[in-house]
Protein backbone atom coordinates (compact mmCIF):
# COMPACT_ATOMS: atom_id res chain seq x y z
CA UNK A 1 0.00 0.00 0.00
CA UNK A 2 0.81 3.39 -0.35
CA UNK A 3 -0.22 6.40 1.76
CA UNK A 4 0.04 10.00 0.61
CA UNK A 5 0.53 12.48 3.40
CA UNK A 6 1.80 15.11 5.34
CA UNK A 7 3.32 14.78 8.50
CA UNK A 8 0.72 15.77 11.25
CA UNK A 9 -1.97 15.79 8.84
CA UNK A 10 -5.02 13.52 8.21
CA UNK A 11 -2.79 11.18 6.73
CA UNK A 12 -1.24 10.72 10.54
CA UNK A 13 -4.26 9.65 11.79
CA UNK A 14 -4.67 6.52 9.35
CA UNK A 15 -0.60 6.05 9.90
CA UNK A 16 -1.39 4.99 12.94
CA UNK A 17 -4.54 3.12 12.15
CA UNK A 18 -1.98 1.23 9.99
CA UNK A 19 0.60 0.91 12.42
CA UNK A 20 -1.46 -0.29 15.47
CA UNK A 21 -2.31 -3.37 13.74
CA UNK A 22 1.49 -3.68 11.84
CA UNK A 23 0.01 -3.51 8.39
CA UNK A 24 2.92 -2.64 5.93
CA UNK A 25 2.74 0.41 3.69
CA UNK A 26 5.00 3.42 1.83
CA UNK A 27 4.56 6.54 2.72
CA UNK A 28 4.26 9.48 -0.35
CA UNK A 29 5.15 12.80 1.31
CA UNK A 30 3.71 15.36 -0.12
CA UNK A 31 4.10 17.92 2.20
CA UNK A 32 2.96 21.51 0.68
CA UNK A 33 0.29 19.51 -1.46
CA UNK A 34 -2.36 22.21 -0.99
CA UNK A 35 -0.58 25.10 -2.45
CA UNK A 36 0.68 24.80 -6.42
CA UNK A 37 3.82 22.79 -6.98
CA UNK A 38 4.69 19.33 -7.55
CA UNK A 39 3.74 17.82 -4.25
CA UNK A 40 0.46 19.30 -5.55
CA UNK A 41 0.37 17.64 -8.51
CA UNK A 42 1.79 14.15 -7.18
CA UNK A 43 -1.43 14.28 -5.34
CA UNK A 44 -3.84 15.41 -7.71
CA UNK A 45 -2.41 12.58 -10.25
CA UNK A 46 -3.75 9.66 -7.87
CA UNK A 47 -6.59 11.91 -6.45
CA UNK A 48 -8.31 14.70 -8.66
CA UNK A 49 -10.22 16.21 -5.24
CA UNK A 50 -6.44 16.72 -3.15
CA UNK A 51 -6.64 15.57 0.13
CA UNK A 52 -4.96 13.56 2.59
CA UNK A 53 -5.24 10.88 3.52
CA UNK A 54 -5.02 9.04 -0.07
CA UNK A 55 -4.08 5.16 0.32
CA UNK A 56 -3.49 3.42 -2.66
CA UNK A 57 -3.94 0.03 -2.45
CA UNK A 58 -1.60 -3.23 -3.31
CA UNK A 59 -4.61 -4.04 -6.32
CA UNK A 60 -4.09 -0.16 -7.28
CA UNK A 61 -7.59 0.92 -5.88
CA UNK A 62 -7.33 3.82 -4.65
CA UNK A 63 -9.15 4.93 -1.16
CA UNK A 64 -9.66 7.89 0.45
CA UNK A 65 -12.04 9.11 3.75
CA UNK A 66 -10.67 8.23 7.33
CA UNK A 67 -13.66 6.53 8.16
CA UNK A 68 -13.87 4.84 4.79
CA UNK A 69 -9.81 3.17 5.26
CA UNK A 70 -10.77 2.79 9.07
CA UNK A 71 -14.01 0.11 8.51
CA UNK A 72 -11.87 -1.40 5.53
CA UNK A 73 -8.80 -1.85 8.00
CA UNK A 74 -11.10 -3.26 10.54
CA UNK A 75 -12.56 -5.63 8.48
CA UNK A 76 -9.28 -7.35 8.18
CA UNK A 77 -8.18 -6.34 11.73
CA UNK A 78 -10.70 -7.26 14.14
CA UNK A 79 -8.34 -5.15 17.17
CA UNK A 80 -9.37 -1.75 15.43
CA UNK A 81 -13.03 -1.79 16.20
CA UNK A 82 -15.21 -3.31 18.95
CA UNK A 83 -16.85 -6.70 17.74
CA UNK A 84 -19.94 -6.15 15.44
CA UNK A 85 -22.80 -6.85 17.18
CA UNK A 86 -22.00 -5.43 20.62
CA UNK A 87 -22.79 -2.17 21.79
CA UNK A 88 -19.27 -0.90 21.57
CA UNK A 89 -19.32 -1.42 18.15
CA UNK A 90 -22.61 0.66 17.89
CA UNK A 91 -21.10 3.31 19.30
CA UNK A 92 -17.53 3.14 17.25
CA UNK A 93 -19.78 3.39 14.10
CA UNK A 94 -21.91 6.47 15.26
CA UNK A 95 -18.51 8.32 16.47
CA UNK A 96 -16.44 7.94 13.52
CA UNK A 97 -19.00 8.70 11.65
CA UNK A 98 -19.74 11.73 13.49
CA UNK A 99 -16.27 13.12 13.34
CA UNK A 100 -15.85 12.44 9.62
CA UNK A 101 -19.35 14.17 9.13
CA UNK A 102 -19.38 17.18 11.96
CA UNK A 103 -15.64 17.94 12.90
CA UNK A 104 -13.88 16.92 9.93
CA UNK A 105 -15.65 19.89 7.91
CA UNK A 106 -14.40 22.69 10.45
CA UNK A 107 -11.46 22.13 9.20
CA UNK A 108 -12.43 22.08 5.32
CA UNK A 109 -14.04 25.38 5.80
CA UNK A 110 -12.21 26.82 8.61
CA UNK A 111 -8.60 26.41 7.04
CA UNK A 112 -9.51 27.71 3.29
CA UNK A 113 -12.16 30.25 4.40
CA UNK A 114 -11.26 32.09 1.44
CA UNK A 115 -12.52 29.09 -1.24
CA UNK A 116 -16.35 29.91 0.48
CA UNK A 117 -16.61 33.12 0.87
CA UNK A 118 -14.96 36.22 -0.51
CA UNK A 119 -15.90 39.11 2.03
CA UNK A 120 -16.40 37.21 5.28
CA UNK A 121 -13.51 35.21 6.27
CA UNK A 122 -13.04 35.50 9.70
CA UNK A 123 -16.52 35.10 10.72
CA UNK A 124 -15.98 31.80 8.67
CA UNK A 125 -12.84 30.79 10.70
CA UNK A 126 -14.52 31.97 14.46
CA UNK A 127 -17.85 29.99 13.43
CA UNK A 128 -15.96 27.25 12.55
CA UNK A 129 -13.94 27.21 15.38
CA UNK A 130 -16.91 27.81 17.83
CA UNK A 131 -18.75 24.82 16.81
CA UNK A 132 -15.99 22.58 16.57
CA UNK A 133 -15.44 23.73 20.21
CA UNK A 134 -18.90 22.65 21.34
CA UNK A 135 -18.86 19.30 19.13
CA UNK A 136 -15.53 18.57 20.96
CA UNK A 137 -17.13 19.33 24.24
CA UNK A 138 -20.01 16.98 23.25
CA UNK A 139 -17.37 14.32 22.63
CA UNK A 140 -15.71 14.58 25.49
CA UNK A 141 -18.99 13.53 27.45
CA UNK A 142 -18.88 10.18 25.56
CA UNK A 143 -15.16 9.23 26.39
CA UNK A 144 -15.41 6.06 27.87
CA UNK A 145 -11.54 5.84 29.74
CA UNK A 146 -9.25 4.62 29.01
CA UNK A 147 -9.47 4.62 25.50
CA UNK A 148 -12.29 6.34 24.00
CA UNK A 149 -14.49 3.49 24.35
CA UNK A 150 -12.43 1.79 27.12
CA UNK A 151 -9.90 -0.83 27.87
CA UNK A 152 -8.74 -1.25 23.92
CA UNK A 153 -7.63 1.15 21.73
CA UNK A 154 -9.63 1.31 18.37
CA UNK A 155 -9.41 3.67 14.80
CA UNK A 156 -11.16 6.38 16.95
CA UNK A 157 -8.46 6.87 19.17
CA UNK A 158 -5.94 7.14 16.49
CA UNK A 159 -8.19 10.05 15.41
CA UNK A 160 -8.05 11.91 19.12
CA UNK A 161 -4.43 11.02 18.93
CA UNK A 162 -3.68 13.19 16.10
CA UNK A 163 -6.38 15.60 15.98
CA UNK A 164 -4.79 17.02 19.92
CA UNK A 165 -2.22 19.14 18.29
CA UNK A 166 -4.89 20.59 15.32
CA UNK A 167 -7.24 23.57 16.67
CA UNK A 168 -8.07 24.52 19.03
CA UNK A 169 -5.13 22.89 20.53
CA UNK A 170 -3.48 20.61 23.37
CA UNK A 171 -3.49 23.64 26.01
CA UNK A 172 -7.47 24.27 24.62
CA UNK A 173 -8.17 19.88 25.15
CA UNK A 174 -6.15 19.62 28.40
CA UNK A 175 -8.36 22.22 29.71
CA UNK A 176 -11.61 21.20 28.82
CA UNK A 177 -11.56 17.94 27.30
CA UNK A 178 -9.25 16.21 30.32
CA UNK A 179 -10.67 13.10 29.31
CA UNK A 180 -10.42 13.21 25.44
CA UNK A 181 -7.07 14.43 26.17
CA UNK A 182 -6.01 11.30 28.18
CA UNK A 183 -7.32 8.69 25.69
CA UNK A 184 -4.93 10.87 22.81
CA UNK A 185 -2.06 11.17 25.07
CA UNK A 186 -2.49 7.26 26.24
CA UNK A 187 -2.58 6.10 22.52
CA UNK A 188 0.03 8.39 21.36
CA UNK A 189 2.38 6.16 24.09
CA UNK A 190 1.52 2.88 22.65
CA UNK A 191 4.84 1.40 20.89
CA UNK A 192 3.41 0.55 18.01
CA UNK A 193 3.10 4.03 17.40
CA UNK A 194 6.21 5.48 18.36
CA UNK A 195 7.43 5.59 14.48
CA UNK A 196 4.41 7.40 13.39
CA UNK A 197 4.86 9.86 16.29
CA UNK A 198 8.23 10.30 15.91
CA UNK A 199 7.66 10.80 11.76
CA UNK A 200 4.23 13.11 11.83
CA UNK A 201 6.27 15.46 14.73
CA UNK A 202 3.91 14.11 17.24
CA UNK A 203 4.58 14.64 21.11
CA UNK A 204 4.77 11.77 23.49
CA UNK A 205 4.70 13.37 26.54
N1 LIG B 1 -13.37 13.52 4.99
C1 LIG B 1 -11.97 13.40 4.70
C2 LIG B 1 -11.28 14.71 5.03
C3 LIG B 1 -9.83 14.74 4.62
C4 LIG B 1 -9.26 16.14 4.71
O1 LIG B 1 -9.99 17.15 4.75
N2 LIG B 1 -7.93 16.20 4.76
C5 LIG B 1 -7.29 17.49 4.81
C6 LIG B 1 -5.93 17.40 5.51
S1 LIG B 1 -6.01 16.94 7.21
C7 LIG B 1 -6.99 17.97 3.42
O2 LIG B 1 -6.56 17.19 2.61
N3 LIG B 1 -7.21 19.26 3.17
C8 LIG B 1 -6.92 19.86 1.93
C9 LIG B 1 -8.13 20.31 1.23
O3 LIG B 1 -9.27 20.05 1.68
O4 LIG B 1 -7.98 20.95 0.19
C10 LIG B 1 -11.39 12.25 5.51
O5 LIG B 1 -11.97 11.86 6.54
O6 LIG B 1 -10.39 11.65 5.07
Amino acid sequence: MRLYGTPGWGSAIVEAMLALVGAPYDIVDVEGFDRPGAAHDRLAAVNPLRQVPTLVLDDGEVLTETAAIALWLADRHAELAPAPGTVEHRRFLRLLIWIVANVYPTFTYGDYPERWTPSAQNELVAATSAYRERLYRWLEDQVVGPYLLGEQPCALDCYAAVMIDWRPRREWFAKNTPRLFAAARLTRRDPRLATVMKRNRLAID
